[in-house]
């Protein structure tokens, strides 16, 4: 198996000006005819893309091809003489109803649907199946439609016909020319929400959600997110919406959470239905920034899109970055710094440490959707960030102005975007660059001096990037790093940008009267691992007095972690330290300024963020003192979390700011109210009176973790109430399956022969198995083995059905290296006996084979 190399990149011998699409559609036997205009662009042959497709006829300017004239292998269709431009006609015929990869046209429920990114229009027919290829496409949809009233493709409809034998042929025409990955169909029968937006310059835009008939009612806060995601695109970049049509359909069967396809959204159901009673905050909060997503892609992404899968970073770290600036536009700023920020410290530090370790802009790539990584979109995004940082906001602005009006209606590179950012702003990005091409996570050391003589503040700060699976130089980069100092004197402090692009680099500060305590890396501002020296003591004032929210949620980590460290080095639990505790009362006590906040302060690191911490992560070590801590927690502060817990009267449930933060810091409170005597009385009181989903799941969790005898009749309750709704359901499959204790495996068992799960619905299946793999550290990181066992046993059962989805959740899988000798003996041993099998996707290959020494 041969990976594909960036620095093989060559431009596409033909181009294709014009594709033409005629679908017939049949659940075992559609056929496509492809109509497509080409040019050549430059030397080479002619060679299509194609998999799993029937070729049924070729055409060459009207002409049939015989099968002398082209050449057909399991993935391409090569045509010996195609001249320098003409008019290929192309049939195929493919089985929709097979296709549980979900990848190319599927059909699932009685829904056609595409999912084309990164190359499953290969699927569809014979084409040069790549981003930098742009065509205009005009697609024709021809089906019964008594059994499929909707047939939808991207642009706008052009026409709507009644044919001789019953059928209709609803016909289709993007005027903005795309690459195939953004090509879509959808076919079926559903509910349609109808709303219109209007443009900043007048432009009149229908809105139209479709949704499995009878949920509208389910989709109204989706189309509400849209048009304030429209207007903040608008405000914030001076970006429209392009085509008379916006529409957005949802699906249960879809291996992402959505897809940008032009015009035609598809979104996975889970990030478009909700309402009060079964959506929680969080389900919420990630359909607005979601819906957001998608929307923002229309112009990075879709506008200007990447020359090469290579590039994928180009849109996505770009887009999510924006996705995350509406997001903190619409709510929390600081709540949503503090969610961002423990993603990249848990699954992303964790990737690049991984054997599949990778730059935002990878260099080798032998299944492309191995790359849809939490490296590629979020460290991707947290470069962007830092582009804003260096630059400012007026700057970035500038930049991303240069770069969509230069490069509008083509398919660039990383290189051409940070090109725009320094040519609108005059900054020097050469050594910026390093970031799209070096792998890995920096550490950054500091070391602070003053001089009270001279009033001189000296800090030295020295960075390292270690070796990665995938590259052993590492070169210094430019990162921003923000800081405040803080001053004896209560509320006297300075904050400063300073830009570290040295190994090693010193920043003086005359005219500092007396010694500051430093508050490093505000808000994040460059995804590194930071060690400094601080005292307990120290990070409880951060906590208390820095400017910056997020600053002091970080001070509290790092006490706990400083705190967790200590014991797990002396081989003891960790005690509860007086001034913690004096903390938390203050805390739980205090007029209720910032809520939101409060509840984040309130929290000890989960288990992945500590994790990250160390080279080997001493597994049982870190779940025994959380849970010790939690306890301790619990007993030392009882009377102020009742308090707290009770101070606030029953509001009926709205999803705004305050419901949220109030809810966020009630739920904390009966997190640990769960650990005392009273605990049982808590949680059947929290969860009888919920009015929402989020109090009720927030009592399950709280039942659950820890370990109450009321956890299982509350459970089964709600697996009664909502048996009828398969997104609640769902929420009900990962909390069976983050049972803390052995019977988890009989209920996994159990949880399969389920009358809702399916082993095709990727939904379902990672509702049970991701939910075990990455939110049960406890049975899954078993020193037996047997969870790792299970999880190694799926994804040899999934590979077959799903590549895509089985490769993903092998993941957990892969570091191996990172546990102890029994743990890495177990890991390594199921991961090559998956290796020796026969018939092993690219996708599971390629993160099995690189795991392996
Ligand atoms: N382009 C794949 C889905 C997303 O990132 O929006
Ligand atoms: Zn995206």
């Amino acid at each position: 198996r041969q990976p594909k190399r960036l620095a093989d990149y060559q431009p596409p011998s033909f181009l294709v000006s014009k594709t033409d699409l005629s679908f017939e559609l049949d659940p075992t036997a559609t056929r496509v005819s492809a109509t497509l205009t080409f040019q050549r662009n430059g030397a080479g042959i002619m060679i299509l893309d194609g998999q799993q497709l029937k070729l049924i006829s070729l055409r060459l300017n009207g002409q049939m091809l015989t099968d002398k004239d082209y050449r057909l292998t399991e993935d391409s269709l090569e045509i010996v003489k195609p001249g320098n431009s003409g008019v290929l006609e192309i049939v195929t015929e493919l089985n929709p109803d097979q296709n549980s990869a979900l990848e190319g046209l599927y059909l699932a429920e009685g829904v056609y649907c595409t999912q084309c990114e990164a190359e499953g229009f290969r699927r569809i027919t014979y084409y040069p199946d790549r981003p930098d290829v742009l065509a205009v496409f005009t697609t024709t949809i021809i089906a019964d439609s008594s059994q499929l009233p909707f047939l939808l493709s991207n642009g706008n409809k052009v026409s709507e016909t009644l044919l001789s034998d019953g059928r209709t042929a609803v016909k289709w025409h993007d005027p903005f020319p795309k690459p195939a990955y953004l090509f879509a169909l959808v076919a079926g029968d559903f509910d349609c929400l109808t709303d219109a937006y209007v443009t900043a310059s007048g432009r009149q835009v229908s809105l139209e959600f479709y949704v499995q008939k009878g949920a509208l009612s389910r989709s109204h806060f989706a189309m509400a997110a849209l048009k304030r995601a429209m207007h903040w695109d608008e405000q914030r970049f001076g970006l429209e919406y392009d085509l008379d049509r916006y529409m957005v359909v949802a699906v249960d069967f879809f291996n992402m959470g959505a897809m940008e396809n032009k015009g035609l959204n598809v979104f996975n159901s889970k990030y478009v239905l909700a309402d009060d009673s079964s959506a929680t905050d969080q389900d919420y909060f990630n359909i607005e920034s979601i819906i957001g997503h998608e929307y923002f892609h229309n112009w990075t992404g879709n506008r200007v899109t990447c020359r090469d899968w290579f590039q994928l970073s180009l849109k996505e770290g770009l887009t999510v970055f924006r996705d995350q600036e509406f997001s903190a536009d619409m709510g929390s700023a600081t709540l949503n710094r503090i969610e961002a920020v423990k993603l990249i410290r848990t699954a992303q530090f964790a990737e690049d440490a991984s054997p599949m370790a990778h730059p935002i802009r990878p260099e080798q790539v032998l299944e492309m959707n191995n790359f849809y990584t939490v490296t590629v979109y979020d460290k991707g995004a947290e470069v962007i960030r830092m582009l804003q940082t260096i630059l400012g906001k007026t700057g970035f602005n500038a930049g991303l102005k240069c770069y969509l009006d230069r490069h509008d209606g083509q398919a660039v590179t990383c290189d051409d975007f940070v090109q725009a950012m320094q040519d609108a702003t005059g900054q020097d990005l050469t050594q910026f660059r390093r970031w799209y091409s070096q792998s890995g996570t920096p550490e950054v050391k500091v070391q602070e001096h003053y001089d009270a003589t001279s009033a001189r503040l000296t800090l030295k700060l020295h960075q390292h990037t270690p070796v990665t699976a995938d590259q052993t130089i590492k070169q210094p980069l430019l990162m921003p790093m923000r800081i405040e100092l803080l001053f004896s004197n209560a509320g006297s402090s300075m904050r400063q940008l300073l830009l570290l692009s040295n190994e090693e680099q010193e920043f003086q500060f005359d005219g500092i009267h007396e010694q500051p305590l430093i508050v490093w890396l505000e808000d994040f501002s460059a995804p590194v691992k930071l060690s400094t020296h601080y005292q307990p003591e120290q990070l409880l004032l951060i906590a208390g007095r820095a400017t910056n929210g997020f600053a002091r949620w970080d001070a509290m980590q790092q006490y706990w972690s400083l705190l967790i460290s200590k014991a797990v080095t002396g081989g003891l639990l960790p005690q509860l330290p007086a001034e913690l505790v004096s903390l938390f009362k203050q805390l739980l006590q205090q007029p209720l300024a910032d809520i939101a906040l409060t509840a984040e302060l309130l929290a000890l690191p989960d288990f992945d963020t500590l994790a990250e911490q160390y080279t080997e992560i001493p597994v049982d070590a870190l779940l025994s003192c959380l849970a010790h801590l939690t306890q301790q927690l619990a007993e030392a502060l009882a009377i102020e979390l009742t308090a707290c817990y009770q101070r606030f009267d029953s509001i009926a449930y709205h999803y705004n700011e305050q419901g949220v933060a109030l809810r966020a810091l009630k739920g904390r409170c009966l997190h640990y109210l769960a650990f005392t005597n009273e605990g049982e009385h808590w949680v059947n009181q929290h969860y009888r009176q919920a009015d929402n989903m989020t109090d009720q799941l927030t009592a399950l969790k709280a039942a659950q973790y820890a370990e109450l005898a009321t956890s299982n009749s509350l459970l089964e309750d709600f697996a009664k109430r909502y048996q009828h709704n398969v997104q609640v359901m769902d929420k009900y499959f990962s909390l069976v399956a983050t049972t803390p204790n052995d019977a988890v495996f009989t209920h996994l068992d159990r949880l399969t022969q389920h009358s809702l799960f399916s082993w095709k619905n990727p939904n379902r299946v990672r509702a049970v198995f991701g939910a075990f793999s990455q939110r049960n550290a406890k049975q899954f990181h078993r020193a037996d083995g047997r969870g790792y066992q299970l999880l190694a046993q799926i994804v040899t059962k999934l590979d077959p059905i799903n590549p895509q989805l089985a490769a993903r959740l092998l993941t957990p899988l892969l570091s191996w290296q990172r546990y102890d000798q029994q743990r890495q003996h177990l890991l390594a041993g199921l991961l090559k006996a998956l290796a020796a099998q026969a018939s092993l996707s690219n996708d599971v290959f390629e993160k099995v084979s690189k795991s392996l020494p």
